[in-house]
């Protein structure tokens, strides 16, 4: 991979001189960090811009929301969602990715500008989904995944986690490859928490340099995640609720940032805006 302080480069995307952030933008009624707060298309753009405003590089937006058991929304719904946050997010300039599974809604909204298609399946899900980035010749992250949120949870079964998740990520992007995207376009994703318990996603934290050995650029989405709030639970303690586990999502962003990772993506930005920034400095120092 070429690489630019190891972290490879994105061909199709602008270049940063450090780990990038991604911003989330939910447009979903059950998202279960946000509580649903961007549903509305507006509210949604405006969130977005503030993101950016906040130190976002690129917005991510997302209609599905897959938090653990939820069930699927239907095609239109999502298109409705996203679409329009799309092209409004577009129109003011925004860098914007589509979080989908669906080739549908990839499409169209390639069409209104998105420029990265980050489908948690990795293209299992929906088999159009490889052929259609491909004919858009747009990047496409390929996240670890084992099935859709209402039976992930029984999947969360592994001997040796990161050996598996490398293993299943490396099939994914064989066919990803196989079927026209070139590699040059291609971002790995751990998938931190689906079809994972907390153990798995922290040994999938600790280990993410066996990550970059796919040699592709690789994203790393810890959010809010319940494994943090299982880290949080001091004492015996209930988890903090998803929003009450920013400055957490912040010490994950500066150890990605540390271990290489292409981008983070977050929910609240300006902490992780910084703690990128602090990462690329004591990289400079070195
Ligand atoms: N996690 C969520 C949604 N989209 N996309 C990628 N690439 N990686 C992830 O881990 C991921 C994702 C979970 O839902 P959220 O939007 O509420 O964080």
């Amino acid at each position: 991979m070429s690489t630019l302080h190891g972290r490879g480069r994105v061909a199709g995307l602008p270049e940063w001189d450090r780990c990038a952030v991604m911003g989330v933008v939910n447009v979903t009624p059950d998202s279960f960090s946000d509580g649903g707060r961007w549903f509305d298309t507006n509210a949604a753009v405006k969130h977005g811009l503030d993101l950016v405003a906040q130190g976002a590089d690129l917005v991510d937006v997302g209609g599905e929301s897959t938090r653990p058991g939820a069930s699927r929304v239907d095609a239109r719904e999502e298109l409705r969602r996203v679409v329009p946050v799309v092209r409004g997010l577009v129109s003011e300039g925004v860098t914007v990715s589509v979080d989908t599974m669906r080739a549908t809604v990839a499409e169209q909204s390639v069409e209104a500008g998105a420029v990265l298609v980050n489908d948690v399946s990795g293209g299992l899900a929906d088999p159009a989904m490889v052929p259609v980035v491909a004919a858009a010749g747009v990047p496409f992250v390929v996240m670890h995944w084992r099935g859709f949120s209402e039976s992930m949870a029984g999947r969360a079964v592994y001997a040796d986690v990161v050996a598996e998740v490398v293993a299943e990520l490396r099939a994914r992007v064989d066919a990803a490859v196989d079927g026209g995207i070139t590699p040059e376009r291609i971002v790995v994703d751990p998938g931190l928490g689906f079809a994972k318990d907390a153990e798995h996603d922290l040994a999938l934290v600790a280990h993410l340099a066996e990550l970059r050995t796919l040699g592709h650029p690789l994203l790393v989405a810890a959010s809010r995640k319940r494994f943090l709030g299982r880290v949080l639970a001091h004492g015996g303690a209930a988890p903090p609720p998803a929003r009450e586990r920013d400055a957490a999502t912040a010490a994950v962003s500066a150890l990605a940032a540390h271990a290489g990772a292409w981008a983070v993506r977050v929910h609240e930005v300006r902490a992780t805006a910084d703690a990128v920034r602090v990462a690329r400095a004591v990289e400079g120092a070195a």
